[in-house]
């Protein structure tokens, strides 16, 4: 049975304390969401935690309260009645805050088509941009006022989703929350100069070096990259400077799915990014069977094995799903 929105606000006004958590490696939409989610809250006069098991990444120093996102610690006492887990497909992706949670009651609030519906309470809303489009309906099933922190918050989370309103995933309802939350102050060139046009020097010096294994499959479907542990310590960049670095392989006319390919994550495997193009290329489905997920056009799983081995593997399936087209697209 479907999670209405009134379950959600019945479960939210019924408790008092609440921890709010997103997935690890946290970006605009996570981050805008907890603190839209904790501006709500506060002005439903509840008390709250924000805990992610990473820290923001500095990029997101302009947002105001990001300070009040804590890291886990063993030495507090967390003191709450539920937890509110966004943008999350699978618990898994909280990591360690999952232990703080324990047993206690939860609500799961996603719009990743690959959510395992891992809580007491799924809110699940695939057809919305981004986490944030949900804080916004969530704001005013609540009665609450949208003021000029809560728009940001949500203009941050959308922008971030939708690459400023470019991706499929903009709907008419994703225009129309945005157009209402620029009445609240929210300044759009900055937003996006903080979110797109905030490079490090180490991180553009790391694109060149990705941009250099460029190769497209001989159709000219299906473009991929790579990115190595040595090609962060020669740019001396972070994993936080390669993000969105999967789209310069989409960019290319004709290409339908492009694949990034980075061994610096976890020692052993090779981190698969997906993005595509056209309503039929699911990478959901290829990045699904290789237990990761995402949405249809943006993906990403972890897969055992070396860069030459993984490779293979993926464009094989990327292939299957090229050519298993529908012919409308
Ligand atoms: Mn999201």
């Amino acid at each position: 049975m479907l999670t209405s929105i009134k379950k959600v606000c019945d479960a939210i006004k019924k408790n008092k304390s609440f921890l709010i958590t997103a997935h690890y490696d946290p970006e605009g939409d996570s981050l805008g969401s907890q603190l839209a989610m904790a501006e709500i809250l506060r002005q439903l006069g509840k008390k709250y935690v924000i805990v992610n098991y990473d820290k923001p990444p500095a990029r997101y120093d302009f947002v105001k309260n990001i300070k009040k996102i804590e890291l886990p610690s063993q030495k507090r006492r967390y003191n709450f009645d539920m937890a509110l887990v966004l943008d999350c497909p699978v618990i898994a992706r909280i990591k360690d805050v999952a232990k703080i949670i324990g047993k206690k009651p939860m609500i799961n609030i996603d719009h990743h088509v690959s959510n395992r519906n891992f809580a007491d309470i799924n809110y699940v809303q695939p057809s919305a941009s981004s986490a944030g489009e949900i804080m916004y309906d969530l704001a005013v099933a609540l009665g609450c006022k949208i003021n000029k922190d809560l728009a940001a918050y949500i203009y941050l989370a959308i922008i971030a989703d939708t690459g400023c309103f470019k991706y499929s995933n903009t709907t008419s309802k994703t225009m129309y929350i945005a157009a209402e939350l620029l009445k609240y102050g929210v300044d759009p060139k900055q937003m996006y100069e903080n979110i797109y046009e905030s490079h490090t020097l180490a991180g553009r010096k790391l694109l060149g070096l990705c941009l250099e294994t460029l190769k497209v499959s001989k159709d000219g479907k299906i473009a991929w990259m790579r990115l190595t542990k040595a090609m962060f310590k020669k740019a001396g960049a972070t994993s936080h400077d390669s993000e969105n670095f999967v789209n310069f392989a989409r960019f290319i006319d004709g290409v339908k799915i492009a694949v990034l390919f980075g061994d610096n994550t976890k020692q052993g495997f090779i981190k698969v990014n997906f993005r595509s193009n056209g309503k039929w290329m699911d990478v959901n489905r290829i990045a699904s069977s290789f237990g990761g997920g995402g949405h249809v056009s943006a993906s990403g799983c972890l897969v055992k094995g070396n860069m030459k081995s993984v490779k293979n593997k993926i464009i094989k399936e990327a292939r299957k799903v090229i050519d298993g087209r529908r012919t409308d697209n």
